[in-house]
Parts: structure tokens; C-alpha cells; sequence
């Protein structure tokens, strides 16, 4: 059978190596991945394949390699989008971030609306990494924020959940239906990792606007399309369904792995 075989060549092939298919960067997309296509449904099958057998291989608490100060080479490159021209969002900027709320809620006994002085009175964690973004290009920064796993015990989790989507104040992309915005996903298991961590550093200052300020996510071991920037909710959910096309993140409903395990 084609998709037995599509299966197989999937498996042999580069997703079990690394994280998979040669889908170019973050530019915009053809139409082989728009909804319906052949290609893409293959595609899709062979996602959920991946994030199994990369479940099984990967250690759940393996740490992605950390470097030294004198291997930050350059400033973090900015990707994607690097000025939110969204309202609220620069009302906020404007002033200096003064009003900004993360939101934790969704599956939680606790919902949360931390202040930014609030996140950086938790306990805070700094690591310098690896950026690697699917255009193919990777930068290592030192990043200085709070653990996701810590402000998820303040919230505590219901037994039900399983992933945490977070969302984002920039509009991505415009559509029929209105403005997309910024959206993604990890499991809790990515969510729990000692190097997922909330940053409002970047290389021992503010993190800019440009690389998601206030605050961002950091889950080192995956692409950088999984780290969202301008995040504003953290929202605990046992399926992804409910959130843009239902892939998990802006770059998944457009054809990329929701696992971008590296
Ligand atoms: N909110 C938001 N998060 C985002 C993006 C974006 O456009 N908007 N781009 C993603 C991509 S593709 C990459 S490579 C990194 C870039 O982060 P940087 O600008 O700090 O390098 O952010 C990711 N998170
Ligand atoms: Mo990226």
C-alpha cells in the first residue's frame, strides 16, 4: 500500500533522525500544504509518527546543550514578526510594560494574572543556547527568565491537562475570518523541562521588542518556531482542537511538525 510505504520511508528517513521533513523556513507556503492536499495529510500522519517514536527516544529530561559567553558570536537575530503593530500591544510598550498581565487559566485550580514584577521575583534561571530556526540559520544567546514549571505549580494543574498553548499579541497573518495571531503548543512534559523557561532577559539585558518582549518562550529543545514571543496567556487544554486551524501553533496549521524536537 502507497501510505504503508510513505509510512515506512518516513520512519527511515529523517524524522526519526531529527525533526524531519524538508519543509523550507518560515517563509510563506505553497499550496501543496494547504488544507486537502495529499501531500499534506501524508504529512500530517507521519507527524504524529514522529512525536511518538521521538517520545520513545528521547529521554523526557535530556538537557539541550548550554555554552559559554565567549561562544555568543552576534545579537539574537529577529525573526518572524519583530514589531507588533497591534494596538494593545503598543499602548503597552508604550508604557514600559506597566499594565502588562501574563494570564495562566484553562485546566488549572488556580488561574493567574502575574505582573512582570512578579515573574522576575520567582526564581529565575539563565541559560545560554542554541536558537535553530528552519530557514536554517542558529544563533546562541544567554536567555534569563522563570521556569514555565514553576509558575505552572503556583497555578496548579488539574490531572486532566496536557498541553500548554500559548498565545501571543501579534497578528501573524490576516484571513477572510480576521486577524491571526501568533499561537503555539508543547506538551507538559516540554512545559515541565528545567530549560522551558518564561524570559524577560536577553544576553544580560531587557529582552527587546524585536525578540518578543515582555516575554517569551524559551523550550530549548525544540525549532525556533515552537518559541513563541509576545506571549500574554498560557492556557492549559487536554486536546488542541479549540485553537486556530487545530494543529497547535500558527507555523503547525500551515504544514510544520507541531513536534519540532531537535
Ligand atoms: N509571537 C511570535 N512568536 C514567534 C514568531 C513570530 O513571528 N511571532 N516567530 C518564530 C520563529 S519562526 C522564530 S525563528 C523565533 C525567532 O525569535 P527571535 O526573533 O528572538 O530570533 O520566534 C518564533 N516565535
Ligand atoms: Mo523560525
Amino acid at each position: 500500500m502507497a501510505f504503508q510505504l510513505s509510512r515506512r520511508r518516513f520512519l527511515t528517513g529523517a524524522s526519526v533522525a531529527g525533526s524531519s521533513l524538508a519543509l523550507s523556513g518560515c517563509d510563506a507556503f505553497d499550496g501543496l500544504t494547504r488544507n486537502g492536499s495529499a501531500v499534506r495529510s501524508v504529512l500530517e500522519q507521519a507527524n504524529s509518527l514522529t512525536y511518538r517514536v521521538q517520545r520513545m527516544l528521547l529521554s523526557s529530561d535530556a538537557l539541550a546543550q548550554e555554552f559559554a559567553e565567549s561562544e555568543i558570536r552576534q545579537p539574537q537575530r529577529p525573526n518572524g514578526v519583530t514589531q507588533p503593530a497591534d494596538a494593545l500591544y503598543r499602548s503597552m510598550s508604550e508604557g514600559g510594560f506597566a499594565d502588562y498581565r501574563l494570564t495562566v487559566k484553562g485546566l488549572v485550580d488556580k488561574p493567574l494574572s502575574l505582573t512582570l514584577a512578579e515573574l522576575q521575583a520567582m526564581p529565575a534561571r539563565t541559560q545560554i543556547t542554541r536558537h535553530d530556526c528552519v530557514e536554517g540559520w542558529s544563533c546562541i544567546a544567554k536567555w534569563t527568565g522563570v521556569p514555565l514549571a514553576h509558575v505552572l505549580d503556583q497555578a496548579k494543574p488539574k490531572a486532566a491537562a496536557r498541553f500548554a498553548v500559548f498565545q501571543c499579541f501579534d497578528t501573524i497573518d490576516r484571513s477572510l475570518s480576521g486577524d491571526i495571531k501568533y499561537y503555539e503548543s508543547i506538551d507538559l512534559i516540554d512545559a515541565r523541562h528545567p530549560q522551558t523557561i518564561l524570559a524577560y532577559g536577553l544576553n544580560g539585558e531587557t529582552l527587546p521588542v524585536a525578540n518578543g518582549a515582555p516575554l517569551r518562550l524559551r523550550v530549548e529543545r525544540q525549532l525556533g518556531y515552537k518559541m513563541a514571543k509576545y506571549v500574554h496567556t498560557v492556557e492549559l487544554v487536554d486536546s488542541l482542537e479549540g485553537f486556530g486551524g487545530g494543529k497547535g501553533g500558527y507555523w503547525e496549521d500551515n504544514g510544520y511538525d507541531w513536534f519540532a524536537g531537535i
